[in-house]
Formats: C-alpha cells, sequence, structure tokens
C-alpha cells in the first residue's frame, strides 16, 4: 500500500467514527502523536481521545508526567490493551464525549487510528472483548467497514486507521516505533543514545536491573561499556563491541523489553 492508501483509510476512519481514539505508545507519547491526523479529526467535527497504550511499561510517576505533558486539547486515558488495565475507563470516557454529542436511540461508533505498533489492534481487542463477533457492514455504509459491537449502542471500528511514516520522518522515529530493522539503521548509536537517554530522563532502575548493571552516575558511553561487558560482547582482543550493544538495546526496546519502571 502507498502512504495515500494509509491515508485514506485513515480519513474514512475518522469519516465513519463518532469518536477517534488516537493510540499512542507509553514509552514515547509525544513521538507517537501525529498532529495531521488529529488536524483531521477536528476539521471532521469528531472528538478525539488521547489513548496512552503500553502503560505496563513504564511506571506511573512516568504516565502521570505525560499526561502532564501532553497539551490539554485533547482529554487523555492510559492503558494497557496487553493487561487489560484501563479499558473500562476508557469506555466511560468514550461514553461520556459521545453521549453529549448524540441524539438517543442513535448507534454511535468509535476509530481507531496510530502509528504501526503502538497497539491499535490489541486495543480494539481489548474494547470488544468477548463480544468480539464480526458482523458486516451497515446498510448505507458505503466501503463497509467490519465493525464490532462494544455495547447495545456503540460500535467499534475492526480496522484502524495506520497512519505511515514517511521518509521524512527521522530515521530514529522508524527506529524507536519499530518500523525500522535494527540492521537497517544507519546510526545506530544515535538510537542507542536516545534510548539511554529516556532511561536516563524517567528512571534507569530498569535498565540497571534487565541487563544487571550498575549505571549510577555514568554516561552513554560508560553504560553501553556495562552492558557490554555484562552480556560479554566483545571484539577480538576483548574490547566492547559497541554495535552489538545497541543492536541489543534496540532489540529489546523495539520488543517491548525494556521497561521504564522497575520490577
Ligand atoms: N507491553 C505491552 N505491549 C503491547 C500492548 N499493546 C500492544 N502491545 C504489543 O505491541 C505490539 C504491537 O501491537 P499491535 O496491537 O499489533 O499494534 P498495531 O500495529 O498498532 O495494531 C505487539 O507486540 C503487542 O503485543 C500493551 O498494552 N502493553
Ligand atoms: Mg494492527
Amino acid at each position: 500500500m502507498s502512504m495515500r492508501d494509509f491515508w485514506d483509510i485513515v480519513k474514512e476512519v475518522i469519516e465513519e467514527s463518532d469518536v477517534i481514539v488516537e493510540v499512542l505508545d507509553a514509552r514515547m507519547p509525544e513521538l507517537t502523536r501525529n498532529k495531521d491526523a488529529e488536524r483531521l479529526a477536528k476539521l471532521a467535527g469528531k472528538p478525539l481521545i488521547l489513548v496512552i497504550n503500553k502503560a505496563d511499561l513504564v511506571s506511573e510517576k512516568t504516565v502521570k508526567q505525560h499526561r502532564q505533558t501532553l497539551d490539554k486539547t485533547f482529554p487523555c486515558v492510559s492503558v494497557s490493551s496487553r493487561e487489560r488495565r484501563g479499558i473500562t475507563l476508557l469506555k466511560k470516557k468514550i461514553f461520556e464525549i459521545v453521549k453529549k454529542r448524540s441524539r438517543p436511540g442513535e448507534f454511535l461508533k468509535i476509530g481507531v487510528i496510530g502509528y504501526p505498533n503502538t497497539g491499535k489492534s490489541s486495543l480494539i481487542n481489548a474494547l470488544a472483548g468477548r463480544r468480539r463477533a464480526k458482523t458486516g457492514p451497515r446498510p448505507g455504509q458505503t466501503r463497509g467497514f467490519q465493525w464490532v459491537r462494544v455495547s447495545s449502542d456503540v460500535g467499534l471500528i475492526d480496522t484502524p486507521g495506520i497512519i505511515p511514516l514517511t521518509g521524512e520522518d527521522s530515521e530514529l522515529k522508524h527506529a524507536l516505533i519499530g518500523t525500522l530493522d535494527p540492521s537497517k539503521i544507519a546510526d545506530p548509536e544515535a538510537v542507542a543514545r536516545e534510548i539511554v537517554t529516556i532511561f536516563l530522563d524517567s528512571g534507569i532502575k530498569r535498565l540497571e536491573e534487565f541487563y544487571s548493571i550498575k549505571i549510577g552516575d555514568k554516561e552513554f558511553e560508560d553504560i553501553i561499556e556495562e552492558i557490554g561487558k555484562a552480556r560479554n560482547m566483545l571484539k577480538k582482543g576483548g574490547k566492547i563491541d559497541e554495535k552489538r550493544v545497541y543492536f541489543a538495546l534496540i532489540n529489546d526496546w523495539q520488543r517491548g523489553k525494556l521497561l521504564l519502571k522497575s520490577m
């Protein structure tokens, strides 16, 4: 699919829905927001909710900080689709918003959009719960998204709008969101540095736990050295193989193994 096709689906999801859910990754909510998509929702007059997903990967303190720094234009809820936490609260928020805007008896639809890997499909499953029985398109619906029932009068469009990353988006963004294979990253050091910085900003405990290292007040280079030692990632002659450490860090980040909280 081309970028255009992806955007066409995002637009269609927005058009078909009464409320839009934009799914963000709790480890990097600002990076996973897309202002163009938010603008489209606004232009279409559709209310939008920011959902900070993967909250299980970060500490509550970090989630709170994120909620404060994300601008207040949109209501914001944090959830873990994987652990099904926050889903009831999110539904309540959605119901509040749509109830305010709708006529009684009207069937309302939720649309989900977001960058790849933010957990759109997981959220759709969590929201649909056991009711996840697919039905056909509603009569009068042009293209016919599949949709699932969330409650008696609320449905969920089953196809999320995937916001495409483009060549204009930085390699760093592609790498952190996970649309770029670590082996294809031109500057893995820069990506590894960013990951370490994210940890230095919001808590290094888990990084220490995960790699069994002690960080203290070390700098990036020392941390790489520590991880390399702990993982025995050495070049011939016993020097640390930094490249291998960068790849390990990026891999573990992309796979959601690195928690921004202590276990
Ligand atoms: N830890 C964690 N991982 C999640 C969560 N939601 C989704 N994921 C993982 O993130 C990856 C992408 O999820 P998916 O739902 O396919 O994302 P989509 O590409 O936006 O549809 C998968 O490996 C999921 O298991 C969550 O709440 N917590
Ligand atoms: Mg998906």
